[in-house]
């Protein structure tokens, strides 16, 4: 039986387990990735472990989430970062360079390779034909140090991209459309692989855009073929040399397969406040609009920049519109400097921001009260732009550029007229002097990492008990986003290294009195809908809840990457049986999960039961035997230190 482009970068980097679905395997990483919002705590996790050095073939540690500095904590976040990086040998990219997934596209992702990186986004580099996935910061330590990276062995789905793209219709219109077809829920567990025809007419920052946005189909990963439009990408980037062609077998087998005809495709949007929630733009158009947000790491390379570009030449931003722009990364911005398209930007009146998340993450530019926000970005999570009320759409730059000029929401296919050509350059600007490189291992052991005020140990978990009796101290409904458990933005994100402060936000969003109540119990439940914890890597929403407490979250499913962070942090992460037990539940029941250490080990029943109503309810809970020594030792720190050098 032939194989899918995954499955062969699976089968040259498996260190253990079968490549049967579901099952667990583990996976030889090439290459890591943090940024600085989980990377403190990664560069914490593997000092803690007693780790000297990194073992991988290429480390990176970004600085692009936290760099507003409206105190000292976020430049005391990248000292330290910095230090780590020199000590432990990870290349340090320094604030200006850009977003990780945008410079790690550029500079460093290569076909054929593994990455993991403590962010959800970076199956961005499966644009490239690299097999990239996001893991929990303590995941991403564990593979720096040469360990493997474990991830139940992913089914495979193929989207069959037919036909080429009309004018003005873009890459993001594209994971919209299978937003549209297959949810935020609809990626769970599998590998999305693109194929068709349809393939050869995207560039590689194209095929960026579509894995990229495979992160909110709640994927594994995504990954396109490596092809001549590969090597025209590494070529133009000077890195022809990290080449290699990859194709799926003919006769590779796919769970499921979607096709698109992209010939037939429109501009698409995302509707408040869900990235699956899409419309045609055509249906919104004439909306008055208040602010427009281009960059991220989903939409922030060259070709997007050149083509908002060419859409703001002579025009000014709506007199309603606040237009900001944050291209991705040095590379990007020094080439819109040299080529006139940044003075065309700002003549047009947008605010030009430095090359970082901004906006995306709530540093900065939240809209107006009740304010229309169209973003290019990848998330429209109530809340998440820093205003509560704001309705923000997730829109191709296309259709952002189109808008605010505009001043409302429009089809940029109906208002352009004809689109240009654009093409990538034949060579890229190639200046890497904003990646410090590390120490060499002589000079590193004479160094130590410098830690400010704000940087705190991170919490570790306990060994299971053999019984768990505690309170309900939080219900919630489906589709939690990590947003809701532990939100970001401009007044939080700069606690990441402090988990007792951070923990004072936990879930705020959904019920402000959480934090305190769970702290006053002592110990506690929570229970959760369907994908609970989807969204974000960071683990964060396993570590505050662990601070406070929590012992198991018992939900009718999860997200990948949150599951994997809770049983990380050691707390049990639980699943209803019969999931319409969910409605027996009420905040500040007594619920006990008696012989739960022996449940857990023996791979025997797990029986909850409700003290306050008189039932009990059957729970399931499937672990590898790795997971399982890790929740009984209380976590994968525990786990790694007691079983060090075996
Ligand atoms: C996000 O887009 O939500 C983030 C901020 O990049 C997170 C990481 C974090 O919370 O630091 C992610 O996607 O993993
Ligand atoms: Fe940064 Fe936004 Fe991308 Fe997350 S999604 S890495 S916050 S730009």
């Amino acid at each position: 039986m032939g194989l899918t482009i995954a499955q062969k970068i699976i089968k040259n980097h498996l260190l253990s387990g079968e490549m049967v679905p579901t099952q667990e395997i583990g996976l030889k990483i090439d290459q890591t990735l943090t940024q600085d919002a989980t990377g403190t705590m990664a560069y914490l996790e593997f000092e803690a472990m007693g780790l000297a050095r990194v073992k991988t073939e290429r480390s990176v540690a970004y600085i692009d989430h936290n760099t507003l500095q409206s105190g000292f904590e976020n430049a005391d976040d990248h000292r330290f970062i910095q230090s780590a990086c020199k000590k432990f040998g990870v290349y340090y990219s320094r604030p200006g360079n850009g977003i990780c997934h945008q410079v790690h596209l550029e500079r460093f992702a290569v076909p054929g390779k593994t990455l993991i990186g403590s962010d959800s986004h970076t199956p961005t580099a499966g644009g490239m034909g690299m097999l990239a996935i996001g893991a929990g910061g303590l995941d991403v330590a564990v593979a720096m140090g040469g360990g493997a990276y474990y991830i139940p062995m992913p089914k495979m789905v193929r989207v069959i991209l037919k036909n080429k793209l009309s004018g003005w219709v873009a890459a993001k219109d594209i994971i919209l459309e299978v937003l549209r077809q297959l949810s935020v829920k609809g990626g769970v567990g599998n590998i999305i692989e693109y194929a068709g025809d349809g393939v050869k007419t995207l560039s590689v920052p194209e095929r960026a855009t579509i894995t990229n946005m495979g992160a909110e189909l709640g994927a594994t990963s995504s990954i396109f073929p490596s092809d001549e439009n590969t090597l025209a990408f590494l070529k133009a980037q000077g890195r022809e040399s990290d080449y290699v062609p990859l194709q799926p077998d003919e006769d590779a087998v796919y769970d499921q397969t979607i096709e698109i005809d992209l010939a037939a495709l429109k501009p698409l949007a995302a509707c408040p406040h869900s990235p699956d929630a899409v419309k045609p733009v055509s249906e919104l158009a004439g909306m008055k609009i208040d602010q427009v947000c281009i960059g991220s790491c989903t939409n922030s390379s060259l070709l997007d920049m050149l083509k908002v570009a060419e859409i703001l030449k002579g025009k000014t931003v709506a007199p309603n519109v606040s237009l900001a722009i944050s291209p991705g990364s040095k590379q990007v911005l020094n080439m819109l400097a040299d080529n006139g398209a940044l003075s065309i930007m700002i003549a047009a009146g947008a605010r030009i921001l430095e090359s970082t998340c901004g906006p995306c993450i709530g540093m900065g530019q939240s809209p107006n009260s009740g304010g229309v926000s169209l973003r290019t970005f990848n998330r429209n999570f109530e809340g998440r732009s820093g205003t509560k009320d704001a309705q923000v759409y997730l829109v191709s730059p296309e259709t952002a550029a189109a808008s605010a000029i505009a001043g409302v929401f429009c089809d940029p296919t109906k208002t352009l007229g004809q689109m240009p050509a654009f093409t990538l350059p034949e060579h890229f600007t190639i200046n890497d002097n904003m990646i410090e490189p590390p120490a060499s291992p002589e000079e590193a052991s004479a160094l130590a990492t410098i830690k400010g005020p704000n940087i705190k140990e991170c919490p570790n978990g306990s060994p299971l008990p053999e019984n768990i009796c505690a309170k309900l101290a939080l219900k919630v409904g489906d589709n939690i986003t990590t947003d809701h458990i532990m939100p970001a933005g401009a007044k939080i994100l700069p606690f990441r290294s402090n988990v007792p402060k951070i923990s004072t936000f936990c879930f705020t969003q959904c019920d402000p009195d959480f934090p305190e109540r769970a702290k006053e119990l002592g110990q506690s439940f929570i229970i959760g809908g369907a994908n609970y914890g989807q969204g974000s890597s960071r683990e964060h929403a396993a570590l505050a809840p662990l601070y406070l407490g929590v012992k198991a979250v018992i939900t009718k499913s999860f997200a990948r990457i949150h599951r994997a962070n809770l049983i990380n942090a050691g707390i049990l992460p639980l699943t209803f049986q019969n999931e319409a037990d969910y409605d027996r539940f009420d905040l500040l029941d007594e619920l006990c999960l008696p012989n739960i250490q022996q449940a857990i080990a023996t791979g025997g029943p797990i029986v909850l039961q409700n003290k306050t109503k008189g039932f009990a309810v059957e729970l399931d809970c499937p672990l590898s035997d790795r997971q399982k020594d890790m929740i009984l030792e209380g976590g994968l720190l525990n786990y790694t230190k007691n079983h060090a050098g075996n």
